[in-house]
């Protein structure tokens, strides 16, 4: 009985150790393809896309802290959300990395948007609404990412085939990231509220965007990686 029990765990811990080499294996094929593609766009267009391919600049990061107006007793929210594009003609992925939600079960969802500036001077609240580069309405800004509901106070989340981009005029880098303490009604609201923010409340926390290194994206990757073990 023991010995059968011995083989079904080696079976199934083969099995995930075989879906997450198959996981990396896709990711290193990605960033291949990824590469090769910038490398053709640096040859052909050095002026806009050279120095893309030298650098990191397909990574960006935005360490979110809670508002300075925040009142006392709403959830602390820290963490980092971070974004993946491989070259200015793929999508982007993002993973959302968030701590400091209440634990209790039964947790409302909570909505995440890209906001239009960069500026924290008044903590989230001098971040005007959603980057709507398109002059569309919401739910169909590029940033609008829906809802979350955090497990144990956490969110850990990968998402992927994303409209926002980090190259372009139209990138979000220099824009923010807004936690809210809402739910997003996703334009079912029935008011003009609802077309322009989905009426998903206070902002808890916020975060600039900005370029960073593909270490810190692989990190968070691996430990996402880790959790679905
Ligand atoms: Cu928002
Ligand atoms: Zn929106």
């Amino acid at each position: 009985m023991s010995l059968l029990r011995f083989l079904v765990t080696g079976l199934i811990l083969c099995v995930s150790d075989e879906t997450k080499q198959e996981e990396s294996s896709k990711l290193a094929i990605e960033e291949t393809q990824g590469k090769l593609n910038l490398l053709w766009l640096a040859i052909l267009y050095p002026n806009i896309y050279g120095h893309l391919y030298e650098g990191n600049w397909t990574y960006a990061a935005c360490e979110l802290k809670p508002s300075t107006n925040l009142e006392a007793g709403k959830p602390q929210v820290t963490g980092r959300v971070l974004f993946k594009q491989i070259h200015p003609h793929g999508k982007l992925k993002a993973i959302f990395y968030l701590d400091g939600f209440p634990e209790d079960a039964n947790q409302t969802g909570r909505a995440i948007h890209i906001h239009e500036l960069g500026d924290l001077s008044n903590g989230c609240d001098s971040v005007s609404g959603h980057y709507n580069p398109f002059k569309v309405r919401h739910p169909n800004h590029p940033g609008d990412f829906g809802n979350f509901y955090p497990k144990d106070g956490k969110i850990r989340t990968l998402m992927v085939n994303l409209q926002p981009s980090l190259f372009g005029p139209q990138a979000v880098l220099g824009r923010s990231v807004v936690i809210h303490e809402n739910a997003d009604d996703m334009g079912k609201g029935k008011n003009t509220g609802s077309l322009e923010h989905g009426n998903a409340g206070k902002r808890l926390a916020c975060c600039v965007i900005g370029y960073c290194t593909k270490e810190l994206w692989l990190k968070a990757y691996e430990e996402l990686l880790k959790l679905r073990d």
